[in-house]
C-alpha cells in the first residue's frame, strides 16, 4: 500500500524502482546518465532513505534533468547554480540528504565559482558530477573537460583548451572526500554513491559519463581501457593526501575509487553550535538586531 508521498506503509523492503518518477528518460540511447539514475536509485535502496528526507538539485543541462526521474523532492533549477540551492536548502533544513547533481558544464564552467565555497565549508551535500567533457544538452560544445585537441562544434580544428582535473580542484578546495566512478561499473558507483552518502560532510563524486552522440560510443572503450580502481592497490589509504594527489595527477591512467577521506567538522554543525550560543543567556529583539547594524 502507498502513502501520501507513494513510499510503502508496510514493512515491505524498499527497492530501488520505489525511487524512480516513472517519467521516461529522454536521453540519447547508450548515454551513460541511465546508469547514474540507476546508481543513484540504488544508492538510496541500500541506504533506506525514506524519499519524502531526499531532496536531488540540479541545473541545466542533460545530466541535470535526473531530478524529474526520481519520486524523492526535486528541483531542476538554473544553470550553474545547483550547489548554492543544495546550500541552503541543506543548511535550512540539516534533516534532509540533499544530492547536487549535473554536468560538466554546469558545475565547473558557468557554476564552477561556487564549488570551492561549498567544498572549503564542508557543507554537508553530495555532489555527484556526470563528467561526459562536452555540452550536451545545447548540442556538443566544447566544456572545460574536454581533452585537447578534440573536435566539437565550437573546435573544428581541434579543442586548444588545456581541460581542468576535477579530482585535483577538488584537493586542493580541501574537500573531505574525493572520489570518482564511471557510468561503465554501476556497482562501482553505487558503492561510491553509499560512502558519499553516509561521510558526514561535503562529499565530491566525479562520474566519467560517455555522451555517445557528442563524443561518440568509443568514449566507453576509452574509458574501460584506461581504468583502475586504486582501492586494489596493496598501499591503499584514502586518508593518505599525498596518494590521493598521486592518484588526481597521474595521466597513466583513469583512477576509480575514494581517493581522498577525511572527516571533519562541517559547516552545518558550527552553525548549529553558533546559533545555541547566540541564543544563551539572551533573548534577541528586532530592535537589538537592527542596533548591531546602526552604529
Ligand atoms: C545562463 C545560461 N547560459 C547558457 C545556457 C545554455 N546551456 C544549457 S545547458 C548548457 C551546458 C550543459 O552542459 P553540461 O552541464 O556538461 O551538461 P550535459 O548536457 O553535458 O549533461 C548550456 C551552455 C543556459 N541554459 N543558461
Ligand atoms: S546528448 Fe549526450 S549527454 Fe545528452 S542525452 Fe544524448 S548522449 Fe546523453
Ligand atoms: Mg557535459
Amino acid at each position: 500500500m502507498a502513502d501520501f508521498f507513494g513510499g510503502k506503509m508496510t514493512e515491505e523492503k524498499i527497492t530501488p524502482k520505489d525511487y524512480l518518477s516513472g517519467l521516461k528518460p529522454i536521453w540519447c540511447p547508450g548515454c551513460g546518465d541511465f546508469a547514474v539514475l540507476n546508481a543513484v536509485a540504488k544508492a538510496m535502496a541500500t541506504m533506506e532513505l525514506k524519499k519524502e528526507n531526499v531532496a536531488v538539485v540540479s541545473g541545466i543541462g542533460c545530466s541535470s534533468r535526473l531530478p524529474g526521474y526520481l519520486s524523492t523532492y526535486g528541483f531542476n533549477s538554473i544553470h550553474g547554480r545547483a550547489l548554492p540551492i543544495a546550500a541552503g536548502l541543506k543548511l535550512s533544513r540539516p534533516d534532509l540528504t540533499v544530492l547536487a547533481v549535473g554536468g560538466d558544464g554546469d558545475i565547473f564552467s558557468i557554476g564552477g565559482n561556487h564549488l570551492p565555497h561549498i567544498a572549503r565549508r564542508n557543507i554537508d551535500v553530495k555532489c555527484i558530477v556526470m563528467d561526459n567533457g562536452i555540452y550536451g544538452l545545447t548540442k556538443g560544445q566544447v566544456s572545460p573537460t574536454t581533452p585537447l585537441g578534440e573536435k566539437t562544434v565550437t573546435t573544428t580544428y581541434g579543442s586548444i583548451e588545456d581541460p581542468i582535473q576535477p579530482l585535483k580542484l577538488l584537493l586542493s578546495y580541501e574537500a573531505s572526500f574525493v572520489a570518482q566512478s564511471t557510468s561503465l561499473d554501476l556497482n562501482h558507483m553505487v558503492s561510491t554513491i553509499v560512502a558519499a552518502m553516509k561521510h558526514k560532510g561535503f562529499a565530491f563524486v566525479n562520474v566519467r559519463s560517455p555522451c555517445v552522440t557528442y563524443r561518440g560510443k568509443e568514449q566507453y572503450d576509452v574509458i574501460r581501457q584506461r581504468s583502475k580502481y586504486i582501492d586494489k592497490e596493496p598501499d591503499y589509504d584514502p586518508a593518505d593526501m599525498r596518494k590521493a594527489w598521486h592518484h588526481a595527477i597521474t595521466p597513466e591512467y583513469i583512477s576509480l575509487g575514494i581517493l581522498y577521506q577525511k572527516p571533519r567538522d562541517t559547516y552545518d554543525e558550527r552553525q548549529l553550535r553558533l546559533r545555541e550560543a547566540a541564543k544563551a543567556g539572551r533573548e534577541w529583539t528586532l530592535e537589538d538586531v537592527m542596533k548591531g547594524f546602526i552604529k
